[in-house]
């Protein structure tokens, strides 16, 4: 076997965005493009020379042959050691835990999470420092300088490694360790939550539907669910991980994942149901005849999870991401406990869970995570809810109206504006920068400014500084406008407004959101002027 040095030059663009490198697949598959930003990643974490590291990926299209050149350039780097979950694959919190649970130096995860897969579709890859969560900035804009003077890689010259079989082998001198994906997680979770309870409330004949959309997570809720706590097979659908995720766009929202919405809506419908993303970090929760906006379901699981085992004596404090709805503000003031504000990306989170500052923490993009790893973990909230139904013994619909009779509801909405022209959305935003300071006092669709300003982040940790990431307006009597550019993206740019208001009435709790937020809502085009600078009159995706 020989250690190859190819000689390459720099390659535009490859800037590590919310949550990673995410680019079309076939940008990936171009000559030099993944070599340039694995050894990037290299040079950016001074070496891998005697390093340790997970590797595995969400299945989708590329996954395979991108693994087998990320273990050669390991090698020929001088790593200790891989390890790899079996065929490559492993899910996003998955491959956190491993990270940590073995001590080693970090990994990489290849995704593109909730964005579709397939040669036409996108890839990413990702970097987690030994911690298990997403590298934060000052990795990134390390890794992304190494972009910028790439002049050659490494590379071994050698056969596939077998990552089919359990076991241990050499390439190189770098051992490669192939381990089942689901075993170290389904355990962690078995530690976490009473299994018992929740084996005894299905047992009992209570009904679940998981919607696995085809990614990484079907073996992960076939093992726990169906496996370990009795559901009956055929509760957890689209199990099956395939590479293009059936087609479909594996994000799990009303919209995505319409068929297992309609399904709670029906008749039919299961007790709970639930669906997560292509590398399972999202998480989607309905109950029969009723869907729990991400905002909420993260208030609801911080008001509640001292009914599961891990966190029986309470938390240490939650975060919520800047545009997530203040839901959970409302709980951790009743009950005393310090709440974050962060930019959009579980990896700001990373200091606060280090630290011990919180232990719960979410995103209204279906997200929610606690100090069990350093990623969001979408089956995990799925379990933290069954738990929680379990000791609570009342329906999901039912908790939800519990919540809001006790703290009020927070209506919510994120409308998001797909492939939009990337100077127009600049320019958009450009202009409503500019105007941030005549805002307050004016009025839009009869509600009032109170407050306008771009958000920046001094993390209390480590006093690192994050500035730009978000217009935000506040309204008079708790409305809020949201307006920030999407960091995953692969085409054009995607506007995301995200949409609030508050109420303390009882008698308007069983609206429909968009209704709820109509003005609100015309005031976010009437303040931005949305539809002139993009000439869209409505958005392409409302969560
Ligand atoms: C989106 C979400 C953000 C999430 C990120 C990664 O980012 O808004 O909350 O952390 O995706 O999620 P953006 O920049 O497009 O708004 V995942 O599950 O795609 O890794
Ligand atoms: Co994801």
């Amino acid at each position: 076997m020989e250690t190859l040095t190819v000689s390459t030059t720099p390659i535009e663009g490859q800037k590590p965005g919310t949550s990673g490198l995410r680019k079309q697949t076939r940008t990936f598959m171009g000559p030099h493009y993944l070599e340039n930003f694995v050894q990037a990643i290299w040079n950016g974490i001074g070496g891998v020379e005697g390093k340790t590291l997970v590797l595995g990926g969400d299945g989708r299209y590329f996954n395979d042959r991108a693994a087998q050149v990320i273990l050669r350039m390991a090698a020929a780097s001088g790593a200790k050691k891989i390890i790899v979950g079996q065929n490559a694959l492993l899910s996003t919190p998955a491959a956190s835990n491993l990270i940590r649970k073995r001590a080693t130096d970090g990994g990489i995860i290849m995704s593109a999470s909730h964005n579709p897969g397939g040669i036409d579709e996108d890839f990413g890859v990702k970097f987690n420092t030994p911690n298990g969560g997403p590298a934060p900035e000052d990795v990134t804009n390390r890794i992304f300088e190494a972009t910028k003077t790439m002049s050659e890689y490494r590379i071994l010259e050698a056969q596939d490694v077998d990552l089919a079989a359990l076991g241990t082998s050499d390439l190189g001198g770098m051992t490669v360790e192939v381990v089942d994906p689901v075993e170290d997680y389904a355990a962690l979770m078995a530690e976490l939550f009473d299994f018992e309870a929740i084996r005894r409330l299905i047992a009992g004949g209570f009904t679940l539907r998981f919607d696995a959309m085809h990614a990484i997570t079907g073996p992960y809720a076939k093992a726990i669910l169906e496996g370990t706590l009795g559901a009956p097979e055929g509760s957890v659908v689209n199990g099956v991980p395939s590479p293009d995720f059936g087609g479909g766009h594996p994000d799990p929202n009303p919209i995505w994942a319409k068929d297992l919405v309609d399904l709670m809506m029906s008749d039919d419908a299961p007790d709970f149901g639930a669906a997560s993303d292509g590398d399972g970090d999202r998480n989607m929760i309905l109950g029969r005849g009723v869907y729990v906006t991400p905002s909420d379901s993260l208030a609801v699981l911080a008001a509640n999870a001292h009914l599961a085992p891990a966190y029986s004596t309470g938390l240490a404090g939650v975060a919520r991401s800047m545009p997530t709805s203040r839901a959970l503000d409302r709980v951790a003031k009743s009950k005393g406990l310090d709440c974050y504000e962060t930019p959009t990306g579980w990896k700001f989170f990373g200091n606060l869970l280090d630290a011990g500052k919180i232990t719960l923490c979410g995103e209204e993009s279906a997200g929610t995570g606690s100090d069990h790893v350093r990623e969001k973990d979408g089956l995990w909230a799925v379990l933290l809810w069954l738990n929680v139904l379990a000791e609570r013994k009342m329906s999901v619909k039912e908790i939800l109206a519990e919540h809001w009779a006790q703290y009020g509801r927070n209506f919510y909405s994120r409308h998001d504006y797909e492939a939009v022209d990337a100077a127009q959305a600049n320019a958009m935003m450009d202009e409503l920068r500019g105007r941030l300071g005549d805002l307050v006092g004016q009025s839009f669709a009869g509600r009032s400014v109170i407050s306008a300003d771009e958000f920046a982040y001094s993390d209390p940790v480590d006093g690192s500084q994050s500035a730009g990431q978000g217009l935000r307006i506040g309204l008079n009597d708790g409305g809020r406008i949201v307006y920030r550019l999407s960091g995953t993206g692969t085409v054009g740019a995607t506007l995301r407004v995200y949409l609030e208001d508050l109420s303390d009435d009882p008698a308007t709790f069983d609206a429909d959101p968009q209704e709820a937020l109509a003005d609100v809502i015309a005031a976010a085009d009437q303040i931005a002027g949305i539809a002139r600078h993009t000439g869209r009159d409505a958005p392409d995706v409302r969560t």
